[in-house]
């Protein structure tokens, strides 16, 4: 009769697999259909919900299958059900009875067993289920909020050290994969590449600190999970002691002075901070006993020579706030300035013309009605001019740039 029922199954099976059997052979005997018991079911369940996918699916087969049935707890606690969906076709779902949580714990192992109508129960299969990790958790930090001081002038390997964990029970969701300074504008950096495998992050600032500028640095740090889930900032408060630096202060770098506006103050603000020391110190190593200050004019940045050299004469006068009754006792040779043609020039190769003398044999005079001889004793006389050694000439032998005498031979 048995071996009817099968050919007949074979024949027709194509046909009617849809309204398939509750098993292949229907001997009163329940069994759970699956190809071995040692290897068992596999279920995945996510956090966030209750029906469990189980490879293969759970199905009774060799009787009318009326239930299943958990039958061994291998640890502890299985807080599942199956549940018959389909009668005919033997087949159920496993579901959780509450949503787990694999923070708490990861696994389940548990057996079950079918159960037929007539109350046989079938051999054992164990089922293995894994919680599926959901990101439920963002990272928080160790601690509500830091606060540090630093000294101001410094650069610090380390101003604070900050770390965040996750309750999230895979590395995908549960590590922390990322810290960020949401504070724009702030000169500190948080460190997200050295010290990977180490949970805290380094917060060092990337410039040296000024009290002046800032007393404290408020900065709003956050930390993301794998999943890019975000922390809640925190508050990172970093204080800036003042350092008391001997020397001057309030000394500007430049000063810009307008020729003829008199007599100006140059460091009107200079202060010299001592820093509490004691002038004259108790001991002889200790406190100030003497100040010196130099005051350097810096030229270096004046490309080549001095920039005055490309003005004409005029220009000159006029930038170096030249009195306006000043003579020139070297004009450019024309009609009523004849007293400088017979002297050897670079005919204006620079920017104005320039006189050559030689120190011997050329020299001018100056028409006494160009200056008023009457000088009062003190006057002041104007020269622009390149010397250059004459090794011939006697070392001990003077020479004039302008010389007042009672005759008028050169000099
Ligand atoms: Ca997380
Ligand atoms: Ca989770």
């Amino acid at each position: 009769m048995l071996g009817t029922y099968i050919i007949f199954a074979a024949c027709f099976g194509y046909a009617v697999s849809h309204v398939s059997t509750p098993g292949p052979s229907l001997d009163g005997v329940p069994r759970l259909d699956i190809i071995s018991l040692e290897s068992g079911y596999h279920g995945l369940i996510k956090e966030n919900e209750t029906l469990v996918e189980v490879t293969p699916k759970i199905r009774g087969v060799g009787a009318r299958i009326c239930g299943f049935k958990i039958v061994n707890k291998h640890h502890g606690e299985a807080p599942f059900e199956i549940i018959l969906k389909d009668k005919e076709r033997g087949e159920a779902e496993l579901r959780a009875r509450k949503t787990l949580n694999c923070e708490k714990r990861k696994n389940y192992k548990f057996d079950i067993a079918a159960v037929s109508c007539d109350r046989i129960q079938s051999d054992n299969a164990t089922v293995h289920i894994s919680v599926v990790d959901i990101n439920e958790y963002p990272p928080t930090f160790l601690e509500p909020s830091y606060v540090r001081q630093v000294d101001e002038g410094r650069l610090y390997e380390e101003v604070v050290r900050v770390e965040a964990t996750d309750r999230d029970c895979t590395p995908k969701f549960g590590d922390v994969c990322k810290y960020e300074i949401l504070t724009s504008d702030q000169p500190f950096s948080i460190d997200n590449e050295a010290f990977l495998s180490h949970p805290q992050r380094v917060i060092r600032n990337t410039e040296p600190l000024d009290y002046e500028r800032s007393h404290n640095h408020i900065l709003s740090v956050v930390a993301y999970d794998c999943g890019m889930r975000q922390s809640l900032p925190i508050m990172v408060t970093i204080k800036v002691n003042r350092v008391c630096k001997l020397g001057w202060k309030g000394i500007p770098e430049r000063i810009d002075y307008s020729p003829g506006s008199g007599r100006e103050d140059l460091f009107p603000d200079a202060e010299l901070e001592l820093c509490d020391s004691p002038c004259g110190g108790s001991t002889s190593t200790s406190g100030i006993h003497s100040i010196e200050a130099k005051v350097t004019l810096a030229t270096r940045h004046i490309g080549k020579g001095c920039d005055r050299d490309t003005y004409s004469v005029q220009s000159q006068r006029k930038l170096c706030g030249a009195s306006a009754e000043s003579i020139d006792l070297l004009p450019s040779p024309g009609v009523g300035t004849e007293w400088t043609r017979a002297l050897p020039t670079d005919e204006g190769r620079e920017a104005d013309r320039v006189f050559e003398f030689d120190g011997g044999s050329s020299a001018v005079v100056v028409p006494p009605n160009l200056v008023d001889e009457s000088f009062s004793s003190t006057f002041t006389l104007a020269t622009w001019m390149k010397h250059k050694q004459n090794p011939e000439q006697d070392r001990r032998v003077k020479e004039h740039i302008l010389c007042s005498a009672d005759d008028h031979r050169y000099y």
